[in-house]
């Protein structure tokens, strides 16, 4: 049970952050996501929560304060466990309750039924913000909920990008350092160990422009900057656009989820940028996409998503494991190494068909990262990505293990270079990419090296396969959880018969393919339909969102 003095604390301090009438806050796909006046009080309990969590786990716990692709008004909390993954799930319905409880005694009895109190160690809960106006009194509201729980203590990182907080965690707890700088300078080595492996040198290939980057008017432009210091990156010239100290709003007609949804060109970007490499992050930087700006005299832009990624990545690792595996001596690899791919149902269709062909499992899991993460951990090698552009690659404990030992013994042989190499290349690849959740700036990176290696353009990227024409809208209805979903959430299974009509409609088009879901970040539903012609696809997702509306709506068909 909680302590007098803490009793008193909570009481005292729990009337400065009343519930707001009606409002419900709801743990969604990556946490609570709200208008950011609504939020004192939600920020104030997942303090205390972060606090528990830590002292539940002996570890450092982090959070997170962000509402990532929502629009400025907006914020939210995101919050890191141990591992430097997402909160495990089971805490969620207690966040729910925390977060929803109506009086300081319900509060009481809540902390009470959960409080653990192990050693006399203090633990850490480290909160980071992004740029968004209301973080610094949201961080203070934090910080008191924090200080709330004896034994705990908040540490206040700063801004940073959401997956670097996840990464502090991370190293935090694996007793490595994990200072900002760590990060950058662990991203900006093992980039250059891939550059320099790069067959006959990576630094002055031909036809390789500059990559510009579209920061969101978010956190993630500034660090980019940072890390360009850093990096000297000599053959590659880097620009960072839409950093925020311009003037230009956050997440508003920029930003990696503008450029995915709309398919449009972000503002700050135009003709001058015709046939360059261009990537978009958003708002926190745990996502990025690459475009193409293909002519002069359209808005549209030609859409590298983060499947495009995954199959890039896939591509690559693959090829570095068969050469570190084939057979020179008769005795063969002694390790049977799993590689997974892990989409949502937002994956375009042509590039499940694509990595299937390549001989990779696919599975698909629900929208969220902490249910593609949770699956990917289960492989040698797990590459996960949303369609949106967030994911990673994980290494398992004993394939890292068994590499570092391979590469030792390859090291000490005269045996083929480039067997070697590949040892080296899957290392760096393992120290590049952030093993806590998906990271737009070391992702980036990977991507630049990789293209670099395999010689390619962009658009010889784009070409691996050619997305069939797809739709996303959304619809605004009077109470989105009146939808439940099955199966990866291809399938209504509630409200009756809403299925069985989108079946219907589906069927009307060639290769048509059509789901909704409830979004855990925003209050609508949403709509993603494919089809062999974007006409097509626009025509099925209109038809469905109709349905939708129908069945849960306002009337009036309220889409966007
Ligand atoms: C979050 C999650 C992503 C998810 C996205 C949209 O991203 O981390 O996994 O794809 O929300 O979710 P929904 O469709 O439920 O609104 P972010 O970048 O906003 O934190």
């Amino acid at each position: 049970t909680m302590e007098e003095e803490q009793r008193s604390l909570l009481l005292s301090t729990a009337s400065r952050f009343p519930l707001p009438q009606g409002f419900k806050p709801s743990y969604g796909t990556a946490g609570f996501r709200a208008e950011a006046s609504l939020l004192p009080s939600t920020l104030y309990r997942m303090g205390i929560l972060g606090a528990l969590r830590a002292l539940k786990t002996q570890s450092v716990i982090g959070i997170m304060i962000t509402a990532s692709h929502n629009q400025v008004s907006d914020n939210g909390v995101k919050i890191v466990d141990p591992t430097g993954g997402m909160l495990s799930q089971d805490w969620e319905p207690f966040a729910d309750s925390l977060a929803n409880a109506p009086t300081a005694d319900c509060l009481i009895q809540l902390i009470s039924d959960k409080i653990e109190r192990c050693g006399e160690k203090k633990v850490e809960v480290l909160v980071g913000r992004d740029t968004r106006p209301s973080g610094p009194s949201l961080l203070e509201a934090t910080k008191l909920g924090i200080g709330l729980i004896i034994g705990a203590v908040a540490i206040d990182v700063g801004i940073l990008t959401t997956p670097q907080l996840h990464w502090m965690v991370r190293a935090s707890n694996c007793s490595t350092r994990a200072a900002e700088f760590d990060y950058f300078e662990q991203l900006s080595m093992s980039f250059r160990c891939l550059m320099d492996l790069i067959p006959g040198g990576g630094e002055s290939i031909e036809g390789f422009h500059k990559l510009v980057v579209d920061g969101a008017n978010g956190v993630g432009g500034e660090k980019l900057l940072v890390l360009k210091e850093m990096l000297n990156l000599k053959g590659l010239e880097l620009e960072v656009r839409n950093t925020g100290s311009g003037g230009g709003v956050l997440n508003e007609g920029v930003g990696a989820d503008f450029v995915q949804k709309e398919k449009v060109v972000p503002s700050g970007f135009g003709s001058q940028d015709v046939g360059i490499r261009c990537a978009s992050l958003d708002g926190d930087a745990d996502r990025f996409v690459y475009f193409i700006v293909p002519s002069k005299n359209s808005d549209k832009i030609e859409l590298v998503d983060g499947d495009k990624i995954l199959s890039l990545f896939a591509i690559f690792i693959k090829e570095q494991l068969s050469i570190l595996m084939k057979k020179t001596d008769g005795a063969g690899n002694d390790y049977q190494c799993r590689i997974g791919v892990v989409q949502t149902a937002y994956a375009n269709g042509a590039s499940t068909d694509y990595l299937k062909q390549l001989g990779l499992e696919v599975v698909l899991t629900p929208t969220g990262v902490k249910h593609l993460h949770e699956k990917a951990a289960q492989y040698d090698i797990g590459i996960y990505f949303e369609a949106n552009g967030h994911g990673t690659v994980l290494f398992s404990e004993p394939f890292l293990h068994w590499l570092e030992a391979k590469n030792d013994e390859l090291s000490s042989g005269a045996q083929d270079p480039e067997q070697r190499n590949a040892a080296l290349r899957l290392l760096a690849v393992s120290k590049l990419i952030n093993q806590a959740i998906g990271d737009a700036i070391s992702g980036i990176l990977l991507v630049e090296a990789i293209l670099r290696h395999m010689k390619w353009s962009i658009h010889r990227w784009s070409e691996l396969y050619h997305d069939l024409p797809s739709k996303q809208l959304k619809v605004k209805v009077v109470d989105r959880t009146a939808v439940v979903t099955a199966n990866a959430e291809t399938e209504v299974v509630k409200p009756p018969g809403l299925q069985e009509a989108i079946n219907a409609e589906t069927a009307k088009y060639s290769k048509g393919r059509c789901f909704i879901r409830p979004s855990g970040t925003e209050d609508v539903i949403r709509v993603y339909a494919e089809a062999s012609t974007q006409d097509e696809a626009n025509t099925l997702a209109n038809s469905v969102a109709n349905l939708a509306d129908k069945f849960l709506g306002l009337g009036g068909g309220s889409k966007s």
